[in-house]
């Protein structure tokens, strides 16, 4: 097992305060994971989907109340508040710390806890870091098995005296001795905290058994943590999908873009091109770290192992790549169970006769409920998980420790009006002004954004930033200074635009290529482009739309630059970035000042 003091004082602590029935040392095993979901099975929480169509796959219905990440009861404990910055919730260490002790007194009783070690990154590269999450979850324990790598090999490397970063979760729903247990155990909103401590590298999260709440390699280690992390040491840790697009001269090029939660993403990723003889393969879906190599250039790594992607939508003509990946060994969320024992969502491209919705419910297509409203089969938010090798496109390198060299970087979001379909940076400054205004819609990632239009999320990553959002928009000037002329090239895209009457204006997925084809291209200096007053955009030709049927009016509506539409967005930003304060970073300002001048 382990000789490591921290870990075996830090575990023999949290048994003593969460007094669970029993603690198991996790070892990532194939015998462990099969173990779990025959535990599972048995008390109804999962249920094993039939053999021959899904092989080793398994589905799980959460608690209605339990389906997405929850922002309002995520904090940032830094010891100076303002070090957490307007984006994050806040509340002082010690204070909390207190807060959640009282939660967690006793919060596994009748329950297991799980040691889990894990590596982010692949293990013993440089690059990797290295969490022990404690769960009370066998639900969460089957999933960091996919989405991260588990292996004793932790404990080598670690040593008698070697660092992790401590994660602890619970559900929070102690069972008395013969209580029955709830298919779905969590606690209810008002106790939830998902809370870090940025200054320790500490996690402690409360309450919530789904997705992000619970698998706290992701969003908690991978990129509050380490944003943290990388802003005091001069990295980035980032919300972005890595991909490499091959030309059919074989030139590869590397692209990290960062969409919020639900934006395409995973999509993207993975996205099979139309442009003849391009090829897209996966490195990652979701998070990057990058540093800068000994070359000078950005290098990325995906620091997980697997997709926990969102299901509505996935489809042969959407994501056939992410259906190939779930094909097997999978665990799906929220999803409906059909008659004959396999899973079903909404645009999945098939048939469904009906079955069990994700609320435990039966169901069938076109159900309505009492005020006439269609009931959806699953969630929204509903999620597969799936190892990232069982993808078909996923890249040689995509465990490669050294990384891949970044050469373009994209931001983008949900927006049905004003953003284009794609724009380019004047240069990095620009590009990050781009990033840090980026904005969009809501979408069901996230279970209380409330009913706001519009939001602005910089670099996707409002959600994840473990520390003040100034500070990290200046980081982001400083790699720019840092990388000079070897910094990615960034652009500006939206997928989502739609008429007044509510149809895509863009046929997305696998036609985005097109897009990547012009970046390429501009990087290449092979084609132009036309200066508007929010950066550069494809001259008409250069831009191929051959063998796609859009009309005229539409490609122009694609490509407008309304500019009374972008002067209230810029109104917009300036109210949002004016609670940075003197955070503002001076840049921000200018480039707010370049552009209203621009649009006159
Ligand atoms: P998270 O995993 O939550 O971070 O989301 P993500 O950014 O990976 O988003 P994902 O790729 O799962 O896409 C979210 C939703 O957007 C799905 O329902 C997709 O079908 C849809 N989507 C993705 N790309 C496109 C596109 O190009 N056009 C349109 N219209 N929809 C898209
Ligand atoms: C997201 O919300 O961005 C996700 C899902 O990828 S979760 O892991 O729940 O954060
Ligand atoms: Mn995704």
């Amino acid at each position: 097992m382990t000789n490591n003091k921290k870990l075996l004082a830090w575990v023999a602590e949290i048994e003593a305060m969460c007094t669970p029935e029993q603690v198991v040392w996790c070892d990532g095993s194939k015998e462990e994971y099969d173990r779990l979901m025959v535990e599972m099975v048995a008390t109804g929480m999962a249920v094993k989907l039939d053999e021959t169509k899904r092989p080793n796959s398994f589905a799980f219905n959460s608690d209605p109340s339990d389906v997405a990440r929850v922002e309002g009861r995520t904090y940032i404990a830094s010891l100076k508040e303002e070090d957490a910055g307007p984006t994050n919730n806040w509340i002082d260490p010690a204070e909390l710390k207190e807060t959640m002790k009282k939660l967690y007194a006793g919060c596994m009783k009748g329950r297991t806890l799980y040691v889990i070690p894990f590596s982010m990154g692949p293990v013993g590269s440089d690059i990797a870091k290295i969490g022990i999450e404690i769960t009370d979850s066998p639900y969460v324990v089957v999933n960091m098995h996919i989405m991260t790598r588990v292996t004793p090999k932790v404990f080598d490397i670690l040593g008698e005296d070697g660092d992790f970063i401590p994660c602890l979760h619970s559900v929070g729903s102690p069972l008395e001795p013969g209580q029955a247990d709830s298919r779905w155990p969590c606690a209810p909103i008002e106790k939830k905290y998902i809370a870090h401590f940025p200054e320790e590298n500490l996690i402690w999260s409360f309450g919530s058994g789904y997705g992000g709440n619970a698998l706290l390699g992701k969003k908690c280690l991978a990129l509050r943590i380490a944003s943290a992390m990388a802003g005091r040491e001069g990295w980035m840790a980032e919300h972005m999908l890595i991909l490499r697009f091959t030309s059919p001269e074989g030139k590869q090029f590397h692209i990290a873009a960062a969409f919020p939660s639900a934006c395409g993403k995973t999509n993207l990723a993975m996205l099979q091109a139309t442009v003849p003889g391009w090829k897209v393969e996966t490195i990652g879906d979701d998070i990057a770290w990058m540093k800068p190599g000994e070359d000078g250039r950005l290098y990325a790594i995906n620091p997980e192992a697997g997709f926990f992607g969102v299901a509505p939508g996935t489809a042969e003509y959407s994501n056939p790549m992410a259906l190939a990946s779930v094909q097997e060994n999978a665990i799906f969320t929220n999803v409906v169970v059909t008659d004959d024992n396999d899973v079903w969502w909404e645009d999945m491209g098939v048939e469904c006769s009906g079955g069990t919705d994700w609320k435990n419910n039966p169901w069938k297509p076109g159900m309505k409920d009492a005020d006439g409203n269609e009931i959806k089969g699953a969630h929204p938010n509903s999620r597969f998980t799936a190892r990232a090798e069982q993808c078909p496109v996923i890249c040689a390198d995509w465990e490669n420790p050294a990384g891949v060299p970044i050469d373009i970087f994209v931001f983008g979001g949900k927006r049905t009006n004003t953003m284009p379909l794609v724009h380019e940076a004047f240069d990095f400054n620009q590009g990050v002004y781009m990033g840090a205004t980026a904005s969009s819609e809501p979408t069901a990632a996230a279970l209380d954004l409330g009913n706001v239009a519009l939001r602005f999320d910089p670099f996707a990553m409002t959600p994840f930033i473990g520390y003040h959002a100034g500070d990290y928009m200046q980081h982001w000037f400083d790699m720019g200074d840092k990388l000079g002329d070897k910094a990615p090239r960034c652009f500006y895209v939206n997928w989502f635009r739609k008429t007044d009457d509510g149809k895509w204006l863009w046929p997305g997925f696998g036609e985005n290529s097109r897009v990547l084809k012009w970046m390429c291209d501009r990087v290449e200096g092979k084609v132009g482009a036309r200066e508007t007053p929010i950066g550069l955009m494809p001259i008409d030709g250069e831009l191929t739309l051959d063998g796609l049927d859009i009309p005229a009016e539409d490609w122009a509506e694609l490509m407008k630059v309304d500019t009374v539409l972008f002067k209230q967005t810029l109104q917009d930003a300036k109210e949002y970035l004016a609670k940075f304060g003197d955070k503002l970073p001076t840049r921000m300002t200018e480039q707010l000042k370049a552009l209203e001048a621009r649009l006159g």
